[in-house]
């Protein structure tokens, strides 16, 4: 097993090498461009060793933002063949600075901002004032253009970050992809095809960006009659964590905070909706049909994120830590359309399990929120820097050398993490 000091040394040569100048891609060949989350993860670990490097990177994100204030799940900075689709297939042209796809990504900007802020607040009073409105904007257009009594919608799966996850399944059917016609995948050239979305997940993924680019990506266009549309827990919980965030920021400039508080509320009422009595968990629900997708996802468990405490999320936690030791298992191990390798249907993602622990810590569940900690230095000392892990024996799964894996190492798994 490699030394904790050799891993450090290591995560810090992964975002090195993954750097584009200003960006970060996720990892060289699979993900060739700059996505939304995995950036603001990068940030977070840059602030470990460069501070400059990570303000560039939410830079960077921002300087994509489309003037209605939305910030894209991908920005084009170079054209790469690699990756399917690409900006030929999005058809955006006009509607933003950079070359993008036309849909959002989970809102976790401000929140690492603001720890990013933390670690070195000098610096941070120069760089924030620039970006404080452009992150007020993007949470605006949320709450305008994505949520549904409160809580936040994905309007296609690759919205959530959590791509085929067995939430969207129900969603998913309903569509009928006819037309899509053929197109050929690059990510399969990369990874195990068992690894990834089925080809039914790309058809409909594909018609979707399709409906978009024929409404030329007009929200109001878009809203109507929209054949997908699902409240999720992702979406919902950090947009709500990262409001509360920004409402600090905004303080820390002595910035008016009161819009935002009203947004922070508008979020708690959303995220109480969200709760599945039945299940016993944070579920998500089809917004067109109305029906619970009976979903326990890791994404449930990011209420502590979010700044709620549900004591009955933390046996649901236990429960699935000791069905799946290398916790926490993206599906429920023990629901029907668990898969361990599958991506979003059952692999553990160590990015979310740090909003996870750091939640838990927040929420004063000390012990629960150092075991996870603990069991994900493990997966990455055992595993190294995977896109994503098996949750059942622990091997890595998806890309390698990745940013995200990489930047959690150094803001929160490593034992010499500053753990801002
Ligand atoms: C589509 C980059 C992204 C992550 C997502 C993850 C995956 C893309 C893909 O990779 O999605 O956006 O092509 O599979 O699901 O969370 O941001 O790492």
């Amino acid at each position: 097993m490699p030394s904790i000091e050799a891993l450090d040394a290591e995560a810090e040569a992964i975002l090195r090498g993954n750097d584009r100048g200003g960006y970060t891609v996720p990892t060289d060949g699979l993900y060739p461009y700059q996505w939304n989350w995995d950036s603001m993860f990068a940030a977070w670990g840059f602030a470990a060793f460069d501070i400059e490097r990570a303000w560039d990177e939410i830079d960077s994100l921002f300087s994509g933002q489309w003037p209605n204030g939305m910030v894209p799940h991908i920005l084009f900075h170079r054209p790469d063949p690699s990756y399917f689709p690409g900006p030929d297939v999005w058809g955006t042209d006009g509607m933003g600075p950079i070359a993008s796809s036309g849909i959002s990504q989970p809102p976790v900007a401000a929140s690492f901002a603001k720890k990013v802020f933390d670690q070195n607040p000098k610096v941070g009073r120069a760089r924030l004032p620039a970006l404080l409105p452009k992150m007020k904007a993007w949470h605006r257009w949320f709450l305008e253009a994505r949520a549904h009594d409160g809580a936040i919608c994905i309007t296609h799966p690759w919205e959530s970050g959590r791509d085929n996850a067995p939430d969207w399944d129900g969603a998913m059917a309903a569509i009928d992809p006819e037309g899509v016609g053929s197109y050929e995948r690059r990510d399969l050239t990369h990874v195990d095809a068992a690894m990834r979305p089925t080809k039914a997940d790309y058809d409909r993924y594909i018609w979707l960006v399709q409906r978009g680019r024929r409404l030329g990506w007009d929200e109001s266009a878009l809203a109507e009659n929209r054949p997908f549309m699902v409240a999720d827990p992702t979406m919902t919980f950090t947009l709500l964590r990262s409001n509360r965030d920004l409402a600090e920021l905004a303080d820390m400039l002595g910035e008016d905070r009161s819009e935002i508080d009203a947004w922070t509320q508008a979020l708690e009422h959303g995220a109480a909706t969200l709760w599945n009595e039945s299940l016993g968990s944070y579920d998500s629900r089809d917004a067109v049909s109305g029906e619970w997708s009976g979903a326990i996802s890791n994404a449930s468990f990011l209420c502590w994120w979010a700044g709620i405490d549900k004591p009955a999320m933390l046996q649901q936690l236990d429960r699935i830590c000791t069905a799946a030791p290398f916790a926490v298992a993206s599906y429920d191990p023990g629901g029907p359309k668990f898969d361990a390798k599958r991506y979003w249907r059952g692999p553990v993602w160590g990015m979310i399990n740090s909003l996870i622990g750091i939640g838990l810590e927040d929420c004063g569940h000390i012990d629960a929120a150092n075991r996870l900690c603990e069991t994900t230095r493990g997966l990455i000392e055992k595993s190294g820097f995977a896109e994503y892990f098996d949750p059942i024996d622990g091997s890595p799964a998806g890309g390698s050398r990745f940013t995200w894996t990489a930047a959690i190492w150094l803001g929160w798994a490593s034992p010499n993490a500053r753990r801002i």
